[in-house]
């Protein structure tokens, strides 16, 4: 079954562990990135905590292997399961993510290619098929790909094979629950649910029709 992650891209703490409390029957894990970080701080990770859902600190990490490791150290110390990477700044400084996370037990995702429509500004042209290879000879545990393209999935999972795919860009950003679900392992939904009326009625529609 794809997985549903919901990105809780909310501003308000209170509010952020309301929704999550609300959709954690129907989820798979949390997607927590800087918006709430910046707005809430990083113990919303321990508010977090209680729901017992994989935590995923959405900080696309893009600096050099020593920033990057003191990053991704303060990620897993700070409670996070799994962090999500750049691959654009090569190789080393994308290995040590992935290095970090396995030490922590935890998992390393690379954005391959971007759901917004300014990313096949760069992406396209062979990079996103690049940063794929990046992420497979990194040991990354998986690559973000876009739901908004699902044409471009498939052509990045030729290359990742069996590591997991993970994609943003279900419904407020065009792309097809249902298309999609069926191409990757887990479908990243924010404000499709966490705008909604019922955010736990919304997350629950979602997980019923994902394959
Ligand atoms: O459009 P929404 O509201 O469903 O939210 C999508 C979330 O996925 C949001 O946090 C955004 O920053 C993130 N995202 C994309 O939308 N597109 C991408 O290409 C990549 C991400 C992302 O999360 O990257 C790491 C997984």
């Amino acid at each position: 079954m794809t997985e549903l992650i919901l990105s809780l891209d909310v501003l308000d703490r209170k509010r952020a562990v309301s929704i999550a409390e609300s959709c954690a029957p129907y989820i798979d894990a949390i997607k927590v990135g800087y918006p709430l970080v910046l707005s809430a701080g990083l113990s919303i990770v321990e508010d977090l905590a209680d729901l017992a859902l994989p935590l995923i600190a959405d900080f696309k990490v893009a600096d050099i292997p020593n920033t990057n490791r003191l990053i991704c150290e303060a990620v897993f110390a700070a409670g996070f399961d799994a962090v999500i990477a750049h691959g654009f700044v090569g190789a080393d400084a994308a290995r040590t993510c992935v290095e970090v996370a396995h030490r922590h037990s935890g998992a390393a995702y690379i954005v391959a290619e971007m759901s917004h429509p300014g990313a096949t500004e760069f992406f396209h042209g062979g990079v996103a098929e690049h940063l794929a290879e990046l992420a497979v000879s990194c040991r990354a545990d998986g690559i973000i790909a876009p739901a908004t393209r699902p044409d471009r999935i498939s052509r990045l999972r030729e290359i990742v094979g069996s590591k997991a795919i993970y994609s943003p860009g279900v419904g407020a950003q065009g792309g097809d629950l249902d298309t999609v679900a069926r191409l990757v392992d887990g479908v990243i939904v924010g404000r499709s649910i966490y705008e909604a009326e019922n955010p736990g009625a919304e997350a629950e529609r979602f997980s019923r029709i994902r394959r």
